[in-house]
């Protein structure tokens, strides 16, 4: 029995059609509007470049992370990516102090590169993305690349800051954020949002 002649059935033909038509649509447009075009080329460029270096961890990077943190954060924060753009690029603490492990995990908003961290709560899961393109409590701006080193600041006693605001009374683990030898603060959740607690600056 020969093959039936339809055009669907050869990807091949298909693929060259598209490739042509977009070629001639692509003369045309320049021809009509030349700089608007190359603009719009040269934007495309730029977003498919910050694409192809925010493209999320490594396999083996991935391999670290549980399953449930990974995906909380591509169905629940599309616009970031998890990056490994500090090293460790994950903290595992009980952040919100209900007993279960959580996740804060460094991340890169898609389109503009803008760091953050990304929590990820094992109730739930619920995830809760601060700068990265999004809004963060105190003096962390949307974008957190100025943070270079950041650990685990264990529940117990908060030593007063420099500033004449109150330690907070930690309900879980928090995270220790710093711009080395410049700045550092303290992001601890209040039960509903998380809160930033300048320690030194
Ligand atoms: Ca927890």
């Amino acid at each position: 029995m020969s093959a039936p002649n339809n055009a669907w059935s050869s990807p091949a033909w298909t693929y060259r059609e598209i490739r042509t038509a977009s070629r001639r649509l692509l003369m045309l447009s320049l021809a009509v509007n030349p700089f608007q075009t190359l603009f719009v080329l040269l934007a495309l460029a730029v977003k498919f470049a910050a694409a192809a270096t925010l493209d999320g961890l490594t396999f083996e990077q991935e391999s670290s992370l549980p399953f449930w943190v990974l995906e909380g954060l591509r169905s629940k924060a599309s616009n970031v990516t998890a990056c490994a753009a500090l090293n460790p690029f994950y903290q595992r603490a009980d952040f919100d102090g209900d007993g279960r492990a959580d996740y804060s995990v460094i991340v890169c908003e898609k389109l503009s590169g803008k760091r953050g961290i990304g929590f990820v709560h094992a109730k739930g899961p619920t995830v809760i993305v601060l700068g990265a393109g999004a809004e963060s409590p105190g003096s962390g701006s949307d974008d957190y690349s100025w943070m270079d080193a950041w650990q685990v600041f264990e529940r117990g006693r908060v030593s007063q800051g420099m500033t004449e605001e109150q330690p907070p009374t930690l309900r879980g683990d928090a995270l220790l954020i710093e711009k080395t030898s410049s700045a550092s603060a303290i992001l601890w959740w209040d039960g509903d949002r998380y809160q930033w607690y300048q320690q030194g600056d």
